[in-house]
């Protein structure tokens, strides 16, 4: 499980793109995602510098939360 903070993540809209970013390394993610202190938990098997990179790509960088 990974708890990223992304802190640009600011409406459901973003959510939306972070959940993309990440599903796109691993289809099968469950991703929570919490607006409100814009944190995001992911269970994966995937890498966690994988999914990281791709939220850094998508333009939502994350740090461990
Ligand atoms: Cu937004």
């Amino acid at each position: 499980m990974l708890k990223l903070n992304v802190p640009e993540m600011t409406c459901g809209h973003c959510a939306s793109i972070v959940t993309k970013a990440l599903r796109s390394i691993d289809p099968q993610a469950r991703i929570d995602i919490d607006l409100e202190t814009k944190n995001v938990v992911v269970t994966s098997s995937a890498d966690a510098g994988a999914l990281g990179a791709a939220l850094q790509e998508a333009g939502y960088p994350g740090t461990p939360a």
